[in-house]
């Protein structure tokens, strides 16, 4: 028998053995739960049968249905797995307004604070709960992970006092400030277009039988060639969404930091937190790798009185949630850090706060360092004890602490949106996560690509906390995109895999530790977009999302600097237009590129080294 068949077949007699648990020791109920403008949300409910002890509830909250539907139809898996299963929970799944059977309007990132929102509906639902489910505890929690974790971090404000457990996982927070939708003004245009291609809206009145995604065929693996055939942004509505979906709209149509992506900012929000908060986040989560990150900064600001935690962890998008965690395509982790994760640090949240089965005196930030491999905890994030310093671009493709003591000197490159840089090394569709530690050998050799070095570190390098980028750059058009990553550059010994099927060679294997773009017609604020004055300096400050990673001794640090990342973001005109999705194909024109690295206009990356 085939691995695969063999591995199908212990994955279906698994999850019939969880389904069997369910049958046996849980009964499903399905309510319609009012609402305080009277809408009523669709909600299931598998409650223990044993009645001689109480249970909490433990919930999510999802847009992305809370099927299968029927009170005969059982779901063979529930909340965070087996172990809870186990345990006894009273497990909530709550179609989110205007979702499959919900009643009500769905709105994307729902604003917080009208007479009805995504606080006010938990708060609603954990009432009506803990009135009309018997056999509960008095407690509630919440987790959900990607748009369900949007709707637990939603939970925070104003909070039921029964709802004393919330664990946001890849939370979006801002869609627009570095979550799904734009990173730093750049649109994600190869994920949003996959996303929006199935979620679409749903119509009233609600009808069990949603019309479903047909599915859509790109015509080729290879999704480089797919969106540049594309063209300009507008092509996508006319010629595949046929402006059906608004979802998708919003986002060729707001493309500053208008009042549309404010209102949806959850961040500003965030003023008091009852509950306990455990935030998840990956360290190579192409989604949702700021949400995290913002809500625990916006969660620590408020200090107390409940724990505030943020864990992240070397994971893909909800990479925590299965499997081991212990290898990213090439890059291993030394351990099962998934397991870690829900055996160690979420089992025994839920259990001690829902349950007051042991403690739950947790570190502020709990973080797995890459590179070095290990988990560690931190009472403040970013870390106390470090220095900010900068690594400065030189001359020769040099990067070093030290700055340029050179009066005059800046590289060049010519940028062309026909040929923009991919942004992986292999022919890609959507987004593989993997590209977040891809091997940058294929963007080094580009003459569109500036690449800068350290020597081989003598004495290993820690990083931990956001990157800030510092560039004094200029173009010869009037709008630009400028890409920085930071990359682990292994020795030239370092050894391949094995077994290596895909035969990499890993000596010289130039990692990339975190990268983000700039949209250069916000060099001045991401509400006005504004020309950029050709061919002149500029100097273009903005932060990387966070890291804790060690670079190893004999490696190097290694810095790109690019201004495309194809399809991954869409492509900048170069001539500066009112609304990118609108360009012409006749805006788009190749540009030169400076960068400085002189003492005037010294160049680099800030990161916070730690002591
Ligand atoms: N993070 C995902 C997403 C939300 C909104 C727009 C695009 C993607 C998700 O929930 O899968």
């Amino acid at each position: 028998m085939k691995l695969v068949s063999l591995l199908l077949l212990l994955a279906c007699s698994l999850s019939a053995q969880g389904l069997d648990y369910v049958l046996a020791n849980y009964t499903k109920f399905e309510f319609r739960v009012p609402m305080r403008d009277g809408k009523r949300l669709f909600t299931s409910v598998y409650a223990p049968k044993d009645h001689s002890k109480t249970y909490p509830f433990l919930m999510q909250r999802t847009p992305y249905s809370c099927g299968p539907y029927g009170i005969e139809n059982y779901r063979s898996s529930l909340g965070q797995g087996e172990a809870y299963v186990r345990e006894g929970y009273i497990f909530v799944c709550q179609d989110v307004r205007g979702r499959y059977e919900s009643e009500g309007k769905f709105i994307e990132m729902t604003p917080h604070g009208g007479a009805v929102s995504e606080s006010t509906d938990t708060y609603d639902t954990v009432e009506w709960l803990l009135k009309n489910v018997p056999n509960n505890n008095g407690k509630a929690g919440i987790a959900g992970t990607s748009y369900p974790g949007f709707f637990a971090a939603a939970s925070i404000p104003g909070a039921h006092p029964a709802l004393v457990a919330v664990s946001p996982q890849a939370p979006m927070i801002d869609l627009f400030r570095g979550d799904d939708s734009f990173h730093n003004g750049a649109f994600m245009l190869a994920a949003n277009f996959g996303f929006y291609r199935f979620f679409n809206e749903h119509k009233e009145p609600q009808r069990p039988e949603r019309e479903r995604s047909t599915g859509f065929e790109y015509g080729t693996p290879d999704h480089y060639d797919f969106f540049l055939r594309l063209g300009p942004l507008a092509n996508a509505d006319e010629k595949y969404f046929k402006f059906q979906n608004r979802y998708w709209s919003a986002n060729t149509q707001h493309t500053s930091y208008d009042e549309f992506w404010r209102a949806r900012s959850l961040e500003p929000h965030i003023k008091d937190a009852t509950p306990a908060l455990l935030i998840v986040g990956g360290w190579f989560d192409a989604e949702d790798l700021q949400g995290p990150l913002r809500l625990y900064r916006a969660a620590a600001a408020i200090g107390g009185p409940a724990p505030v935690t943020v864990v992240m962890g070397p994971w893909t998008h909800g990479g925590w949630n299965r499997g081991e965690g212990s290898a990213l395509g090439p890059v291993k982790f030394d351990g099962k850090t998934g397991e870690y994760f829900r055996d160690k640090i979420q089992f025994p949240f839920f259990q001690a706060l829902l349950k007051g089965k042991g403690e739950w005196k947790p570190p502020a930030a709990w973080m797995f360092e890459t590179g070095r491999n290990e988990w560690r905890t931190f009472a403040t994030w970013p870390p106390k004890e470090s220095e900010k310093k900068t690594l400065y671009f030189h001359a020769g493709g040099k990067l070093a602490f030290a700055p340029p003591a050179e009066a005059e000197g800046f590289d060049t490159y010519v940028a062309d949106p026909a040929k923009p840089v991919p942004f992986t090394s292999f022919v890609a569709s959507g987004v593989p996560q993997v590209y977040m530690v891809d091997d940058q050998r294929h963007a080094s050799v580009r003459p569109d690509v500036l690449t800068f070095q350290t020597e081989p570190l003598e004495d290993q390098v820690t990083i931990g906390g956001p990157l800030l980028a510092k560039l004094f750059a200029s173009t010869s058009g009037t709008d630009s995109d400028w890409v920085v990553k930071l990359i682990d550059v292994y020795p030239g010994d370092a050894p391949d895999p094995t077994p290596n099927p895909q035969n990499l060679r890993m000596g010289g294997y130039q990692q990339l530790v975190r990268g983000d773009p700039f949209r250069g017609r916000f060099w001045k604020s991401m509400e006005k977009p504004e020309a950029l004055p050709a061919g002149q300096f500029v100097k273009i400050e903005y932060a990387l999302p966070d890291v804790l990673h060690t670079f190893k001794r004999g490696h190097r640090i290694m810095v790109q600097v690019q201004s495309s990342w194809f399809p991954l973001t869409d492509r900048n005109p170069q001539k500066f237009v009112a609304n990118i999705p609108d360009a012409k194909p006749e805006d788009f024109v190749p540009a030169t590129q400076r960068i400085g690295r002189s003492k005037a206009m010294p160049s680099g990356v800030e990161v916070i080294v730690l002591r």
